[in-house]
């Protein structure tokens, strides 16, 4: 048993032969179709909510990366006892091999964009680990069995091959994966296109929509500063010549519309805030930009829906789904098809080519990155992405705020004291914010300029912190309808969280 370890390590070398071979093979088929992205993609699809919530509470927006790791532990695992079982119980080792090889064939079949093609990047690197594993437990066993001078010359030709083989994996699995993804991104054809002019272009944020105090966010959010949330592992790459939208379903005339197409039509310029559903109170999913796109209710409307249609369901080439009502993307809102953030092309994280703006919904149920699809359908005709895992099918943004200054936990000296955040009711708009201050009365902040009903507002109050102490800021919005927000605490699940946001200082 003395070579033990060396099976052992024979079993992860074949396997990492076979993600190595993968990833070269997935250069010619798609950068998504390895055994890890494929995997990786299934499993992110089929993580319960809560354990969802769970890690990434734990580890933030880490959570692709923690993914990845915790994949290649368990890998290389298994690949190390399939190397001890390979020789104990042959042909077991090798029958673990082929098990995961075909539930990676699965799962890359799975893919919603996935061709037949998919399927080889863990077939070959199944059967090139198998081969591998055996030769090498073969030439492991033969030394087992023999003794004398000769063998430890041989144990050292098993470990060179060890290396040498464990060494190509390596370098062939991080080159394949470099020139993979390197031969589609599309970050040089992006920086080419030129954004065409809006109608009216939206007039420049007038200076007092930000207060510029320290602290507090600004009203515009730059695209690097942009939140970003997205269930894709890599970031779809889809090039502007090959993009189409394809409008279809319960319409009278499909329509197919090409970006050459887009540049036929007049483009508008908007300023719209976007929020996520998952976002706390007090945190920080939220987001402001000026967006360029068409609006979605012509492009709906030239394909003719039918009168009992009532869902537009929007399909990203990666197989996010998100359903809005039809009535809230033609009721005259500055709902879109962007193609320009902050007077840039989309970057491609938020969605290049194209994406829809929706101002008043979540973008869970609205705002589809790489978007390819608007299927004109009904609530009780199908489902979305999240609407299947337990959210709620209609996700309408909900009044509320946040206070960015003072800090939670300061300590700061008696005085007048700036107390300052954004509030938002996106297609409704905000007309107070309140402040109160332990037990007393509720006090209306200073609301800054609101340049559109689409987008948040920054509000500031000047306390006059007197008594010496621990004390408790409480906030509130009231809506452009009169709806001042609950108070009621609810999480983010099903449909956005709701509730007061507070913080404590000590004054002294
Ligand atoms: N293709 C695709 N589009 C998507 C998503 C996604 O997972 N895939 N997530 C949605 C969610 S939940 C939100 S909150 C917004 C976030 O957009 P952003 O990343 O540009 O801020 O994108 C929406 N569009
Ligand atoms: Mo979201």
């Amino acid at each position: 048993m003395a070579d033990r370890e060396l099976r052992i390590a024979a079993g992860i070398v074949a396997g990492g032969v076979t993600l190595g071979v993968a990833e070269v093979v997935s250069v010619l088929v798609s950068p998504d179709s390895t055994p890890l992205q494929a995997v990786g993609a299934w499993i992110v699809d089929h993580t319960p909510d809560g354990f969802r919530e769970w890690v990434i509470g734990l580890v933030g927006t880490n959570d692709k990366l923690l993914l990845f790791v915790s994949m290649g532990v368990v890998a290389f695992v298994l690949a190390g006892i399939a190397g001890v079982v390979e020789r104990e119980r042959r042909p077991f080792g090798s029958v673990l091999f082929a098990v995961f090889g075909l539930l990676s064939m699965l799962a890359a079949l799975g893919r919603p964009n996935a061709a037949w093609t998919w399927a080889l990047p863990a077939l070959l690197g199944m059967i090139a680990g198998i081969l591998l594993l055996r030769g090498l437990i073969e030439k492991i066993t033969r030394l087992d069995a023999g003794a004398g001078e000769d063998m430890s010359v041989e144990r050292r030709q098993v470990m060179r091959g060890l290396l040498v083989a464990g060494g190509a994996a390596l370098v062939g699995g991080v080159a394949g994966r470099l020139i993979g993804l390197r031969s589609r991104d599309v970050s040089a054809e992006r920086a080419d296109v030129r954004l065409p002019t809006p109608s009216e272009p939206e007039p420049s944020v007038e200076p007092g929509a930000d207060l510029r105090i320290p602290g507090l966010t600004p009203y515009l959010t730059s695209n690097s500063d942009f939140y970003r949330i997205d269930t894709a592992l890599t970031v779809p790459q889809v090039s502007k010549d090959d993009w189409s939208l394809r409008i279809h379903g319960m319409v009278d005339r499909e329509i197919r519309l090409t970006y050459a197409d887009l540049a036929a039509k007049t483009p508008i310029e908007r300023l719209v805030t976007l929020a996520c559903v998952s976002n706390p109170v007090g945190g920080d999913l939220i987001s402001n930009a000026r967006w360029l796109g068409y609006p979605l209710k012509e492009l709906i409307e030239a394909a003719g829906p039918h009168p009992d249609a009532d869902m537009v369901l929007s399909r990203s080439v990666d197989g996010f789904t998100a359903g809005s009502p039809l009535a809230v993307l033609t009721d005259g809102r500055d709902a879109m098809l962007a193609v320009g953030m902050n007077g840039e092309p989309l970057p491609t994280a938020h969605g290049y080519p194209a994406r829809l703006v929706v101002p008043g919904l979540y973008g869970y149920v609205s705002a589809t990155k790489w978007v390819s699809e608007l299927e004109i359908t009904r609530f009780d005709r199908a489902e979305a992405f999240w609407t299947r895992r337990g959210w709620s099918a209609y996700g309408p943004i909900k009044t509320e705020c946040r206070i960015d200054v003072p800090r939670n936990h300061i300590t700061t000296p008696p005085g007048k004291i700036t107390i300052a955040g954004v509030a938002w009711a996106q297609h409704r708009g905000i007309k107070g914010v309140e402040i109160r201050v332990d037990q007393g009365d509720w006090q209306p902040a200073r609301l800054a300029v609101a340049p559109s009903i689409d987008t948040w507002v920054q509000w500031s109050y000047d306390w006059d912190a007197t008594a010496s102490g621990l004390h408790t800021i409480w906030a509130r919005a009231t809506d452009g309808t009169g709806a001042t927000q609950t108070d009621k605490q609810q999480d983010v699940v099903p449909d956005g969280a709701t509730g007061y946001p507070s913080l404590t200082v000590r004054i002294g």
